[in-house]
Order: structure tokens, then sequence, then C-alpha cells
């Protein structure tokens, strides 16, 4: 039997393969030991074969590490609208669950969320030391939706102050202020499965028309009951990840973004293999979200962490802060984490999430969000808090 202290976070960091300006030799003297991957070369819908996937486990492998956890096996559009060829989609999701599976791959995150996956509106948001962090900023995103898209029915997802606020930020925007806004929303953040111009965007928005958030959530049940019978079989867990932010975005449904969201799931799919990607930085934007409560009702379910933080203010935008800062209380997150592994006997797969471009990865192209020195600086922020609650726990009678 293992004693307590072994139940530790496994500190893991997301890799975007052997293109991915960060090594895998970086990320081992960040001090990980898992790899958080996927075969983004593939295109979405493909099946994930034998092959593909021992060449991608073996580079782990041969650079010391262990390949923990899936990012993303992303969930074809039109499984998500149940349209086209859905039916041969979910099977080929399957096969490359059991090909994952086969291959000592079990953990998997996917993401419900239409059309777009994370969203930010500015990449480089500059903080007073000088780092760039990433950003929300809801008038920036209303002008793009309004002015820029032009999306039919638009206004009425906003009030008047917000229409009045966003009407400003956008005649105040440069030609170029303009292009940056649109690539950012719509070009596809890393690791996103999808890409569009403005034309292809209103289109795939167009596909939703027909599907609120009672229709998406079926949709979401149908196939987790398709597959979830094959994840147990084989021993895999699937992880969905909330929405990021977490709340609807462009008239689409979101499903995802509070504790009842996940209770709602959960009656639905009570098998534990339907588990969760607890991302404290996408439940974390909303108060109303209680990051240690959620962390012990959903506990059996988490079974990968995704802790970064973010900062709000009253006009509904945030920006990612350091992962000691913010809004999450990271202290209350990591104790609850602690006494969740312990309960559960295990250790659990974490990665730092995002961190800022600084240092000398402000003079290098970086995949943003996912520069070497800002997320090795979050990782070692939280491992360290990680320890010292363990051993002032441990000396607490
Ligand atoms: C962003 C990531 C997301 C996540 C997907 C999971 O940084 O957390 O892109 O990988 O939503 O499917």
């Amino acid at each position: 039997m293992p004693g307590k202290e072994e139940y530790k976070m496994i500190q893991s960091m997301r890799w975007y393969g052997p293109g991915d300006p960060v090594s895998l030799r970086d990320i081992r003297q960040a001090g990980c030991t898992g790899i958080v991957t996927a075969l983004h070369h593939l295109p979405n819908g493909a099946v994930w074969t034998p092959v593909e996937i021992e060449k991608r486990k073996s580079e782990v492998k041969e650079a010391g590490m262990k390949w923990v956890v899936v990012e993303s096996l992303p969930v074809h559009e039109s499984i998500k609208t149940k349209t086209g060829n859905f039916i041969e989609l979910i099977e080929n999701y399957k096969t490359s669950l059991r090909n994952l599976a086969a291959a000592g791959v079990s953990l998997i995150t996917y993401n419900f969320m239409p059309v777009l996956d994370w969203t930010r509106t500015d990449l480089a948001f500059r903080q007073l030391d000088g780092s760039l962090a990433l950003r929300f900023e809801r008038a920036a995103f209303i002008a793009f939706d309004m002015f820029m898209l032009k999306r039919p029915g638009a206004q009425n997802n906003y009030n008047a102050d917000e229409r009045t606020k966003a009407k400003q930020r956008f005649e105040n925007m440069t030609e170029e202020e303009k292009n940056l806004l649109q690539k950012n929303i719509i070009a596809g953040l890393p690791g996103s499965e999808e890409s569009f111009t403005l034309h292809q965007f209103q289109q795939a928005l167009d596909l939703y028309k027909d599907v609120d958030a009672t229709k998406l959530r079926r949709h979401l049940i149908d196939f987790l009951k398709a597959v979830i019978p094959v994840a147990e079989e084989t021993g895999v867990k699937l992880a969905i990840h909330p929405d990021d932010p977490p709340y609807p975005l462009l008239g689409l449904p979101r499903i995802l973004s509070t504790a009842e969201d996940v209770d709602l799931l959960i009656k639905e799919i009570p098998s534990e293999t339907n588990g969760l990607c607890f991302c404290t930085g996408s439940f974390g934007v909303r108060a109303d979200n209680d990051l240690p409560a959620m962390i012990r009702l959903f506990s059996n379910r988490i079974h990968f962490l995704h802790l970064r933080s973010t900062r709000r203010n009253k006009e509904g935008d945030f920006y990612e802060e350091n992962h000691l800062e913010g809004d999450v209380d990271m202290y209350a997150v990591i104790k609850e984490i602690i006494r969740m592994m312990n309960q559960r006997k295990m250790s659990i797969p974490m990665r730092p999430d995002h961190g800022h471009q600084m240092l000398d990865d402000l003079n290098k192209k970086t995949n943003p969000g996912y520069s070497a020195i800002g997320r090795l600086r979050g990782l070692a922020e939280m491992r360290g808090l990680e320890l010292g609650i363990r051993r002032s726990e441990k000396q607490t009678p």
C-alpha cells in the first residue's frame, strides 16, 4: 500500500507535437513526467491508427516521460449537431478509443463547445511587469459580433449599455486592430480544431440555428451513451473540458459552464468513466462557481486538472493572471485536490494550463498561452504550493 504522501499531482505539460517550439526536453527540464498531447496532424473525425499512436508514444517515452492524457480527441461538429455522417464519426471515435486503450493511453479529454473552442480577444495583454497575458474583452468581442461579423440578431444578445460600448470600441479601432481581433477570435487558438474565414464562420454558426442548449445537451448525452460502453470495456476514462469562457457566445448554446451543468450530465450518465477535466481558469471566470466546493462535489469524476487563474472585472472582461494571483484561490483549490487524491488513493495528472509570455520567450514565436517559461513558472509555483500544503498537513495532529 503506498503511503499517503505518494498521491501527488502528476506534473504534465501540453505538447503540440514535433512542430511545437517548446521541445520535450524543455518540458522534462521543467520537472514534468507527464505529456499531454494529441495527433493534431490528423483531420478532425479521422481514426487514430495504432501506428500513429505508437509513434507519438515512443517520441514521448524516448524523452523520459509518459503520454498521460490525450488532449483532445476532438468531437466533430457533425456529432455535436447530429447531422451528416455523425454515425460513422462516432464509430471512428470508438475505434480511436480502442486503439488508444490498446497502447495504454487511457485518459481522454474532449469538449462539446459548438464551433469555437476557447476564445480570447487579445493574445498580448501587457502586464505591469512587461509579460504578456491572454485576455477576453467583452466590448471588443461584441464589436466583432455586431460590426464585423454582422451576425443576424446579434443585437438581441446584448443590452443597450453593452451595444453602446461595443460601438464606441469599434469606432476607435484601427484597421489593423480590427484584423487582429478577427484573427484572434476565428483563426483558431492553439489546440482548437477549427479555423475559419468570416464567411465560413457565419456558415458554421448557422448550422446551430435549430440547436438550443437542451438539444445540444441531448446530443452530448447520445454521444456519451454510444462511446461510454467502449470506454468502460477498454478501461478508458473520458474527461470533458468546460466551456471557456463559461457562458454562451454568439448566440450559441453552452452546456458545461456551471456546477449545475456538470450535475445534470452526471445524472444522465452516472458511469464514473464520464468524467471532468477540471479547468480552474474556465470555471473560475464565473463568480458563482465555487471551485473548492465543486472539487468536493465532483471528486470521483475529476480525472484531469487544468490549473490557472483569471481576473475578472465588472464589464465582463477577464485576463489570465499569474497562477497564484487573481480570482482563483489556488491554495484552497490545491488543498481540496490533495484531499481528493488521498481519499481516492490516486494521483491525478495536472498541467499548468497557460502561462504568460515572459523573459526570453518575448523574443520568440510561441503558441499563445503555451510558451515554455510562463508555464514553467506556474508549474513551479504550484509544485511548491502542493508540497507546502502536504508537509504542513502531515505535521497537523
Ligand atoms: C485551451 C485548452 C482547450 C482544451 C479543449 C479540450 O487552452 O484548454 O483548447 O484543450 O477545450 O477539448
